[in-house]
């Protein structure tokens, strides 16, 4: 039988590049930060994870690995019994970001157990998950207002600057060619809330049968919601995170049969019953990597089928080990009820064997193959660990990238 005991854990980050693509809280960087975690079993097998790449999420990973060592890659008890016993200073304040560094960091590793454990058996990650219920998942096309060109750059990228109506229909155009998307999603609190009404209105002119979303996450206040919902109702499937904290969202909530979705303010188990209690977002966007892993976010979908709640899936700037885990999450979860979102379309780098995960039909298939069915690039993960030592960024800063165009720009949340 295999010995599916963990010898070592290694966690590497890497920096890779991001167009100037905008959001309420600045501008991305020119490099996003993310960590690769490899979990080696006794046997010599290797299983995959990703992560942030925040120094806290590098740091944590980096405490708890020495403790796991000699753990089966199936004692997921196991795991969070070390990782609450090793980071014991962190694990009181659950609503507090450095409590939720606990599910950041068990689920960072513990995706790499799952991979590890089907490649280890020669079972895909998507069947130890409880089986395959959809052959393919499907992603929306994440638009994002953006500057042309990155402040150090000489010309634009392919995408071009996109700050009017006109310019955000070509960007999703040419988003929904590529890959197929069927439903849009707009990155929103950058502009005044008319100027982003006004862009999803192209958008719905240009692409009449798209269910569309807009996500200003939490740049609106309470009142500027409720004057928009009259234009908002009717034109999107749902809203998300439009202001800020449960309170303010349910009281938009209370307004509006448009269902609110949160990936900014029920983002711990802890945060589930308030939710409920007020009623604040009828749609849940889960995300393995900081609900705590594979197995935590098929509990949460089973709670929100129980309480009748959407689910879909938040993402941030993420390579190809972190879209199969999604993808064999997602096709694993029956009660999916809206289009995952995923960065993907915007990453030229990628730390895959093959290369990047396509979309076809703005959907992802399951790579074939163990595990999560994805090996790592050792060339390309050298040289995206060498963007990082190099690029000078250990946190993401999107703020301090913004005032590099504007320098009068100040972060609010709300803003508008
Ligand atoms: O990448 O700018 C971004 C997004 O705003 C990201 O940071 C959010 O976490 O995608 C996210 C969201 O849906 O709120
Ligand atoms: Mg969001």
């Amino acid at each position: 039988m295999a010995d599916t005991r963990i010898a070592d854990i290694r966690i590497t980050p890497i920096a890779f590049y991001d167009p100037p693509l905008l959001n309420n809280a600045g501008c991305h960087q020119p490099f996003a930060l993310r960590s690769i975690i490899e979990v080696e079993t006794e046997d010599g097998v290797i299983g995959l994870g990703e992560s942030y790449g925040n120094s806290m999420t590098i740091d944590g990973v980096r405490a708890v690995a020495e403790a796991c060592r000699g753990l089966d890659v199936t004692d997921l008890n196991g795991l969070w019994a070390r990782i609450n016993a090793t980071l014991t200073d962190q694990v009181d304040g659950y609503n507090t970001g450095a409590g939720r560094l606990v599910l950041r960091v068990g689920g960072a590793i513990e995706v790499a157990m799952w991979d590890a454990f089907g490649k280890a058996t020669g079972r895909r990650v998507v069947d130890l998950l409880g089986g395959q219920v959809r052959d393919a998942v499907p992603f929306s096309a994440y638009l994002f207002y953006k500057f042309g060109q990155h402040q150090h750059e000489s010309g634009p990228d392919v995408w071009g600057e996109v700050l009017t109506p006109e310019q955000l229909v070509d960007e999703a155009r040419r988003m929904v060619d590529l890959h197929g998307f069927k439903a849009l999603k707009l990155k929103a609190g950058v502009l005044e809330p008319e100027a982003e009404i006004a862009g999803l209105r192209a958008l719905r002119d240009a692409f009449p049968d798209a269910p569309l979303r807009i996500d200003p996450n939490g740049g609106w206040t309470v009142e500027t919601t409720l004057k928009l919902l009259p234009q908002l109702d009717g034109l999107v499937e749902y809203l998300e995170d439009p202001t800020v904290g449960l309170e303010g969202n349910a009281r938009v909530q209370a307004a509006t049969d448009t269902p609110l979705a949160t990936n900014m303010y029920v983002v711990h188990p802890s945060h589930l019953p308030p939710n409920m209690a007020q009623d604040a977002f009828r749609v849940i966007l889960s995300d393995h990597h900081y609900w705590g892993g594979l197995q935590a976010s098929r509990e949460l979908a089973r709670v929100c089928e129980i309480w009748g709640l959407g689910l879909s899936m938040h993402s941030n700037s993420h390579l190809g080990i972190s879209l199969a885990a999604m993808a064999h999450l997602a096709a694993a979860t029956p009660n999916l009820t809206y289009d995952c979102d995923s960065h993907s379309p915007w990453q030229t780098d990628e730390v895959i064997e093959g290369g990047k995960l396509p979309f076809r039909g703005g959907k992802v298939t399951l790579p074939e193959g163990p595990g999560l069915g994805v090996t790592l690039d050792r060339s390309e993960l050298a040289r995206l660990h060498q963007n990082y030592l190099d690029c000078g960024f250990t946190e993401r800063d999107d703020a301090t990238e913004m005032k590099k165009y504007q320098p009068d720009w100040e972060f609010a949340r709300p803003k508008f």
